[in-house]
């Protein structure tokens, strides 16, 4: 197995490729569509880097997964699927998702039972990706929909533990919960110490270079889990919260990831819009 990593700047997001050595088969994790919210342009410079290494590489696109529904940036799985095929996964309760940001949005026509996604992946399932398995393990906290994936001896775990040093993901998102949160970290800290994690995000200072790799064992001494139980946890996260703004892309990204990242019908002059609802999110 090898995986590379990529760090869209701009969000502080982490697409991660992963691939069977021995197959050349090929998953891609949280892949980005670059958004310039100034003027509304789409581009997939990003997406593009990641395709001309799998071209290069000669590698056969399986699989196309989300982790959950991102709030702060917009999938490109579209662009992946149109330009090299594979089928997108995210976790099997998109639907409490879906109904919830139907609402915010007035999506009339909108189904949410997950159909914009070719595959619902839920606890213990398992896909095949040539002689390795993507094993899928549900961690929901941040939202409550939130997989991980288990390849092989690597955790991929969206946003439940962020670097060890800047704590953990937050939980105040409509459906988010810090109590299950606590849950989704302890779940990750029962593997094995040397099991390898590739995180989601991360926010490095000034200068610093962005942490995408951990172990287990590194994640005992995380900030926001250190020698502290539920209780402390739920108090210092809710704290956290509190003072923490929407993510920039929030409003674009949720209405557009739901949808498997497909953006809306364009109206009768051919143009696509998105919607800013007002006075419903955040404070
Ligand atoms: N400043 C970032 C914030 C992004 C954000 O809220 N990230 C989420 C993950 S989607 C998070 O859990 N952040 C944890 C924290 O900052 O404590 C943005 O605007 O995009
Ligand atoms: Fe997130």
């Amino acid at each position: 197995m090898e995986v590379k990593t990529y760090f869209d700047k701009d969000t502080a997001t982490f697409t991660h490729l992963v691939w069977d050595t021995s197959s050349r088969q090929a998953a891609i994790i949280d892949p980005v569509l670059d958004f310039n919210y100034r003027s509304g342009r789409t581009a997939t410079h990003s997406a593009d880097a990641v395709i001309s290494d799998l071209k290069q590489r000669d590698l056969s696109l399986k699989y196309i997964l989300e982790t959950h529904a991102h709030a702060d940036h917009l999938s490109a799985a579209p662009h992946f699927k149109e330009q090299c095929g594979g089928q997108t996964g995210i976790g099997a309760n998109v639907p409490a998702v879906q109904e919830v940001f139907k609402g915010v949005f007035n999506m009339q026509d909108f189904a949410t039972d997950g159909s914009q996604f070719d595959l619902l992946l839920g606890e213990g399932d398992t896909l095949t990706l040539g002689e390795l398995s993507i094993k899928v393990l549900s961690t929901p906290g941040h939202t409550p929909a939130c997989v991980s994936y288990q390849i092989g001896d690597a955790l991929f775990i969206g946003d439940t533990f962020l670097a060890p040093r800047y704590g953990t993901a937050r939980a105040d998102f409509p459906g988010g919960d810090a109590s299950t949160l606590y849950q989704s970290l302890e779940r990750i800290l029962s593997f094995p110490d040397d099991t390898r994690i590739y995180l989601c995000h991360d926010y490095p200072e000034a200068g610093s270079d962005p942490q995408y790799l951990c172990t287990v064992a590194d994640q005992r001494n995380n900030i926001h889990v250190q020698g502290s139980g539920a209780d402390d946890f739920i108090k210092l996260r809710k704290e956290r919260d509190a003072a923490l703004e929407m993510p920039v892309l929030i409003l674009p990204a949720i209405q557009v990831n739901i949808r498997a990242g497909q953006l809306p019908t364009p109206e009768d002059n051919g143009v696509a819009y998105l919607k800013i609802p007002l006075n419903q999110i955040g404070k």
